[in-house]
């Protein structure tokens, strides 16, 4: 980017210019990518339930920015944007919504249980907080094979209450395991609020019962989560052992498209509204002297035409054939099994 190479003239490093406009990228085509599935979702051509992650943008943004390919996330029902940002191929990532041979699980799920192991994201399962036992055994399995990678498991506030959660943290503190525990407080579990759900003020003074940090970070400002996911990622790679972030946000739409989210009132909502994420992160760039109108029009621009492709590519790929449906269910048989006994 030309304007890139301007700015960084003035002080700092080009490659950090041109990471702080690939977070503001991330972060608008997330929201462009949401907008579209539930409109799509409308139209009926999503397969299964759509779980906007609309307003938690920096969430996944600024914690997945700093990940190393390697590296591997569990994410929860509402982070489509991990996908994004860790290089999945947004048209693959339609087909997946839509049900289609082309998508990730090759038409065999909804976009909910759809992983992608090919960029280390692991798809969750229906059972809240389920994925973070596996987020610790994937830490588990890099220290025992001393790989220089972090696991990252992503949770509501709403699973916090579940015991899984507790034994992964638990486990993960007494083996001193590189997992990042990111808990995103959107407020509610579905309905219930978060003065229902916990008898504490936040999530992350859990991890002191567990032998680590815990920090609390706005979710809608991308800057203090960017900055505050690379130290702990740091930290948990270089062995310091599991710590927790929790970010406080909030989600825009219901917690589907089906549920109007009656229960909250249209206060609550302007006000975290009114902290979104995009322009406040629009504002730190413009202080920093970029010409943010240009680079906005610029980026609208490429998100679109990136969303049309995926559009067209999703909506002209087929549906998978009867015949495969039980293709791809079980892993290959490791080849030694016969030969030692163990069939
Ligand atoms: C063990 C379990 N209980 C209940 C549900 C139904 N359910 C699905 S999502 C959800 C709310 C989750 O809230 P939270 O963990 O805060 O994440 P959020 O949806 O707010 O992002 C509930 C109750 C479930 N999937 N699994």
């Amino acid at each position: 980017m030309a304007h890139a190479e301007t700015v960084a003239a003035s002080s700092e490093t080009g490659q950090r210019v041109e990471y702080e406009l690939q977070l503001y990228y991330w972060m608008k085509l997330i929201r462009a990518f949401e907008e579209r599935v539930s409109r799509l979702h409308r139209q009926n051509k999503i397969l299964g339930g759509v779980y906007s992650g609309a307003g938690q943008e920096a969430v996944v943004t600024g914690v997945c920015a700093p990940l190393r390919p390697g590296d591997f996330v569990a994410p929860l029902h509402r982070d489509l944007g991990v996908f994004l940002v860790r290089g999945v191929d947004p048209g693959r990532l339609m087909a997946q919504l839509m049900g289609k041979e082309t998508g990730l699980s090759r038409g065999k799920d909804s976009f909910l249980h759809g992983g992608d192991l090919e960029h280390h994201v692991f798809g969750s399962t229906s059972m809240l907080g389920s994925s973070l036992p596996v987020a610790a055994g994937a830490a588990l399995k890099f220290q025992i094979k001393k790989e220089a990678q972090v696991a990252v498991g992503f949770f509501g506030e709403g699973a916090s209450s579940r015991g899984d959660v507790h034994e992964a943290m638990n486990f993960a503190g007494v083996r001193k395991l590189p997992v990042v525990f990111v808990c995103e407080n959107n407020r509610y579990a579905y309905s219930t609020p978060l003065d229902k759900q916990m008898a504490i003020e936040n999530v992350a003074e859990r991890a002191a019962a567990y032998g680590f940090k815990g920090h609390v970070v706005s979710g809608n400002d991308l800057l203090a989560v960017v900055q505050l996911a690379e130290k702990v990622i740091r930290r948990v790679r270089e062995g310091g052992g599991p710590e927790l972030i929790e970010c406080k946000t909030y989600r825009y739409r219901g917690h589907s498209e089906h549920d109007a989210a009656l229960y909250r009132d249209k206060e609550e909502l302007l006000e975290w509204q009114s902290r979104d994420p995009i322009p406040r992160y629009e504002f730190y760039l413009e202080k920093k002297g970029h010409d943010v109108k240009r680079i906005r029009e610029e980026i609208d621009e490429r998100t679109r035409a990136v969303l049309q492709q995926a559009v067209e590519f999703a909506e002209q790929s087929p549906m998978p054939a009867p015949e495969e449906a039980l293709e791809d269910l079980y892993a290959p048989a490791p080849m030694n099994s016969a030969r030692d006994g163990r069939a």
